[in-house]
């Protein structure tokens, strides 16, 4: 299968997160690419196909923040990763603050994702190798590896380590192309608040997503069975939250269900939010996948036999990860 993946993703490497209260190193780290990428061997480059198809899923004042933040950070006399600790619950949008660390709170929903001189890079890279490998895609599935993640990004906000909602950006391309009707499957360990925000709406774009219960996890305030999607939308998101402790056998159920989904709303082209966080050995995660489950995963996603672009999103158990994406990959290549 064809691997994409740009050296600029490996940039963005931000120095630590708050972690029950006080700081540990962070886990989202450009080791988790360069371990895919000796498993994986080679992969192509991105190519630059420029800010149109992100400028389609993300807010402009969003965009806008997100390049100068670091410099703004710096200019206000700071040093290190820029965090927001400050966020307005009221209010959100009728003001308009200058304030680096209001307007870090305003385009943001938590403190794990700290900004560096270099995330806009990384991000902008990492969206564009998912553009790249949606070029890919419709002779073959095709992997874009990517990193940072996309799929907490909203159309206006960052966290949970992501800034550029990848998989969307690919989606909405997608779509864009004619290649639609497109469903998303996300199959990380975490809900993907930021692509069920950027869709909820949407008639026009299925989401579904299999995660850790929000009641026990991250994000809390996203994923749970009832959100089905709002509007002209209802009814294109499905939540199929379960619990910690999930292995194969509570796993495949639901995935029958996804797939039931995604076959039912007559989609032409697929995008899988793939992450390998579910793996047993995660270390923030508490799923009980094991590597020949990825496998099967991969198949049977793979029965949908549709044209496929992966999007790689988290997975944290580093010397495992290649191993884990390879196994997910062969399955889906089956
Ligand atoms: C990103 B992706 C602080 C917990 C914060 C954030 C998880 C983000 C996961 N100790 N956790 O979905 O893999
Ligand atoms: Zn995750």
């Amino acid at each position: 299968m064809i691997t994409i993946f740009d050296p600029h993703q490996l940039l963005h490497a931000p120095l630590r997160e708050l972690h029950n209260g006080g700081w540990a190193d962070h886990a989202e780290i450009p080791g988790r690419a360069e371990n895919v990428l000796a498993a994986l061997g080679p992969a192509l480059p991105a190519r630059d196909l420029g800010m149109a198809p992100i400028a389609a899923v993300h807010d402009e004042g969003y965009l806008a923040f997100l390049q100068a933040a670091h410099r703004d950070w710096v200019a206000a006399g700071r040093g290190g990763d820029a965090i927001p600790y400050v966020w307005p619950v009221v209010g959100r949008r009728e003001l308009d603050l200058t304030r680096i660390d209001a307007r870090l709170g305003r385009y943001s929903y938590d403190a794990g994702t700290p900004i560096t001189a270099h995330s806009w890079t990384s991000a902008y890279w990492s969206a564009q190798t998912a553009l790249t490998a949606l070029d890919e895609a419709t002779r073959a599935p095709a992997f874009a590896l990517c990193r940072p993640p996309g799929h907490h990004a909203g159309r206006d906000y960052l966290g949970g380590y992501c800034f550029l909602n990848s998989a969307a950006i690919a989606a909405a391309e997608a779509r864009r192309r004619g290649l639609g009707p497109v469903a998303i499957l996300d199959v990380d360990y975490h809900h993907g608040n930021g692509t069920q925000d950027i869709f909820a709406a949407d008639p026009d774009m299925l989401f579904v997503s299999i995660h850790a219960d929000p009641a026990t996890d991250y994000p809390f305030y996203w994923g749970h069975a009832d959100e089905r999607g709002t509007g002209a939308g209802e009814g294109t998101t499905l939540n199929l939250p379960l619990p910690r402790g999930s292995d194969w056998a509570a796993y495949e159920p639901a995935l029958d269900r996804a797939i039931d989904a995604v076959a039912a709303y007559a989609t032409r082209f697929l995008v899988v939010s793939f992450g390998a966080d579910t793996f047993v050995d995660d270390p923030i995660s508490h799923f009980a996948l094991r590597r020949p489950d990825f496998t099967r995963l991969g198949q049977r996603i793979a029965t949908l036999d549709l044209p496929t672009l992966i999007v790689m999103e988290g997975g944290y158990a580093t010397a495992d990860l290649g191993d884990n994406v390879a196994a997910f990959l062969a399955g889906i290549a089956s």
